[in-house]
């Protein structure tokens, strides 16, 4: 996983460079207005020319200063700045209160393939995110790979990004969006390319079919209580965007946007009692869901790989 502040990719590592120049840059200027400070208070008696100091100080050397920075970065933006590349792969992400819709195309059919929270890709390939809003301003952030940039809803945004190597990158939504904007993370997760191609064929399948009767009671409770009308599982039901995708949400690391690891005991949790997990999250608490049916839609989603 690593820290946030280790770089991980060509764009990070280009911001990485710029904030330690500019943080050591402004430590030394500061020890130098501090050092000037400290002369002018024991030497009293000592006439400046107030010009020169205004003239130097205040334009020449904060304009030489500022037009070197300038300079000198001008050659890095590329890195972060979206270039289309035919070798990219395109993924489209959609921000919403307080999860991630995320998109690809299927390479073999050129159908949608979505998934949701987490965003997998060929570790040393260039990605091309298309990133747009459902509701208010929220912020794509992933530290380790890339800047940040707004998600705005009606205006498409780019971000060019890339892993030098697989690993799970943690990312957050970056601008408050509500009550449960930190409760608004994802996952960036770099894969081996073949991998990857492997995965991506498997989230292009529609869901895998009930393999025992327990699945199939967990099926069938899924539809008795229409949570088909907010989810989609292709091959079994519901085409509502109003929440994630969950044909293969058991393949999945974390639940509702990084708030839960995903786990058959954390997915109990959040069906019951989603309301006291996240509050305010657009997805009522089951609680009248007990016992074995609610067992069965946990194993059955779990089962969803
Ligand atoms: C009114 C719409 C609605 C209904 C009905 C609904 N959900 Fe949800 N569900 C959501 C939303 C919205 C989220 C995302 C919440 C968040 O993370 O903020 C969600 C998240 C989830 C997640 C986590 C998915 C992920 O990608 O992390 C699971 C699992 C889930 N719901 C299962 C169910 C089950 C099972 C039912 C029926 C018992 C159900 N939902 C009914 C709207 C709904
Ligand atoms: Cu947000």
């Amino acid at each position: 996983m690593g820290g946030a502040l280790q770089a991980a990719g060509e764009a990070a590592r280009a911001i990485e460079t710029v904030s330690w120049v500019l943080i050591a840059g402004g430590f030394a200027i500061f020890v130098g207005v501090m050092l000037l400070l400290w002369r002018s208070l024991h030497r009293r008696a000592e006439t400046v020319r107030p010009r020169l100091w205004v003239v130097g100080g205040g334009l020449v050397f904060p304009g030489a200063v500022l037009a070197a920075l300038y300079a000198w970065q001008l050659p890095m933006t590329p890195a972060w700045k979206p270039i289309p590349s035919a070798d990219a792969l395109v993924v489209g992400v959609t921000g919403h209160m307080w999860w991630w819709d995320v998109r690809y195309r299927d390479p073999a059919t050129g159908a949608t393939v979505r998934t949701a929270n987490e965003i997998r890709i060929p570790a040393g390939r260039p990605v091309y995110l298309a990133l747009d809003s459902a509701d208010v301003i929220h912020s794509f952030w992933v530290p380790q790979l890339a800047g940040k940039i707004d998600m705005l809803p009606g205006r498409i945004q780019h971000l060019l990004l890339s892993a030098d190597r697989p690993g799970t990158f943690r990312g957050q939504c970056a601008e408050f969006c509500g009550a449960q904007h930190a409760l608004m993370a994802m996952h960036v997760v770099a894969m081996e390319p073949a991998a990857f191609d492997a995965w991506l064929a498997a989230q292009a399948q529609p869901a895998l079919p009930a393999q025992d009767a327990r699945l199939e009671a967990g099926r069938q409770a899924f539809l008795a209580n229409r949570c088909d009308a907010c989810h989609a599982v292709r091959g079994v039901g519901g085409d509502s965007r109003l929440g994630p995708d969950l044909t293969h949400v058991g393949s999945r690391l974390y639940l509702a946007a990084g708030t839960l690891p995903n786990t058959p005991e954390a997915r109990r949790e959040w069906i019951a009692h989603v309301q006291a997990v996240k509050e305010g999250a657009r997805m009522p608490s089951y609680e009248r869901l007990q016992g074995e049916q609610l067992d069965a839609i946990v194993e059955w989603l779990g089962a969803l790989k």
